[in-house]
């Protein structure tokens, strides 16, 4: 039997690989005791071939993987699969690294697992990116034939990311636009949590089987909640204090960052909670607005400071004032409720939090009061 303490891969802890297990199992939602059954899977199996390609990107995603520590995510993927191909970390070049790939598609055809990162260009036969004199959409075309499933990670796998930004002069694209008969399991961020693709691959080696996908592919344990939802600076929103100037005692005191083009309440993503680096930060908590990493309409497409709409206020911004002054005058607090919370439906853009939005130009602090 082994022990706690005992190496399991290199240098990550049977303790540390439970721990990962734990928050894997946090991550997706499951009860806690399908952490075991998580663990089981991943140690009992066979190691699925993977094939990593890199198209056009900056290598963020695989460096972000890479960085991660305690335990060292990177160490228990590679531990958990076997990498065939990856252009940036195997040690094989030129023909050699051709035959690896040619080798690892035909012996495991219809059984390995494709992750595809950076976006792939489509104007002009796709010449704008090119490996070993194949274009990428024609590599990509002949790996995805034989995938069991693609895993794009990074936005511009996903769906474009920086290349596809206006007037997108190679024409590029994410995988899901061009393959339209596999399964493909989006984990777009720019970069990604690596804890997002290692559940992914988890979720996948445990219940053979996709996990639930939003409508732009993404899993929905990690992309089911706006950022905005979970946010530290959640309560200076909901108080209307807003820092107006990088630097400025409103940002030094930790308000809100709406103001400054914060896209929170309009990204789908898990980074307030699952942070980065295995350090507890994320953009928004060292003070920088969210620029909605995980988002194809947003990353690149709206500036940095613009503003973005909040359409779905959630409570407590949807229930209606409690007006103590009138107690006993009008309906009593209960129908009040219930009438605040059809308007606001009615509403739709939320009239009552419009009231708190500052203005450009107004005091970083705005008390809101009741009345
Ligand atoms: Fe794109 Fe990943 Fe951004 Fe970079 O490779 S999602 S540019 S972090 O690296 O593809
Ligand atoms: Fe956090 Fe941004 Fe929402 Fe403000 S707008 S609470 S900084 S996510
Ligand atoms: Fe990306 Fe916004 Fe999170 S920029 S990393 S989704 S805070």
């Amino acid at each position: 039997m082994k022990k706690d303490d005992d190496i399991i891969c290199d240098g990550v802890t049977r303790r540390d690989f439970l721990k990962t297990c734990v928050t894997v199992t946090a991550m997706m939602g499951l009860p806690f005791a399908m952490h075991a059954k998580i663990a089981e899977a991943v140690e009992t199996n066979q190691n699925p071939a993977v094939i990593w390609l890199h198209f056009q990107e900056c290598t963020g995603c695989s460096e972000s993987l890479l960085r991660s520590t305690h335990p060292t995510i990177s160490t228990l993927i590679l531990d958990m699969i076997s990498l065939d191909y990856h252009e940036t970390l195997m040690a094989g070049a030129g023909h050699q690294a051709e035959k690896s790939l040619h080798d690892s598609m035909t012996a495991n055809k219809g059984k390995y697992i494709l992750v595809v990162e950076g976006a792939i260009p489509t104007k002009d036969n796709g010449i704008y990116c090119k490996v070993s004199g194949k274009t990428s959409l024609e590599t990509l075309r002949t790996l995805a034939e034989g995938a069991a499933a693609i895993i794009p990670i990074g936005t511009c796998a996903s769906y474009g990311g920086i290349q596809s930004v206006a007037p997108n002069p190679t024409g590029a694209v994410g995988v899901r636009d061009i393959v339209k008969d596999k399964p493909i399991i989006n984990i777009p961020g720019c970069p990604p949590n690596p804890y997002n693709f290692l559940s992914t691959v988890m979720y996948f080696l445990t219940f053979k089987k996709l996990p639930e996908l939003d409508t732009l592919g993404r899993p929905k344990f990690a992309y089911g909640r706006k950022i905005h939802e979970h946010c530290e600076r959640r309560p200076h929103f909901d108080a209307g204090r807003f820092a107006l100037k990088y630097g400025d005692p409103t940002h030094a005191e930790g308000y809100c960052l709406y103001k400054l083009g914060c896209k929170g309440p309009e990204t789908f993503a898990n980074c307030s909670v699952q942070r980065f680096n295995d350090t507890g930060v994320w953009p928004v908590s060292v003070g920088h607005p969210c620029i909605g990493c995980t988002e194809p309409d947003i990353l690149f497409k709206k500036a940095i400071a613009e503003k973005v709409q909040i359409h779905l206020p959630t409570p407590p911004d949807t229930y209606a004032p409690v007006n103590l002054k009138d107690k006993g005058k009008g309906a009593d607090p209960l129908t009040t409720g219930v009438l605040g919370l059809a308007a606001g439906a009615a509403l739709g853009a939320g009239a009552m939090l419009a009231k708190k939005l500052p203005k450009d130009g107004d005091h970083g602090e705005e008390e809101t009061k009741d009345e």
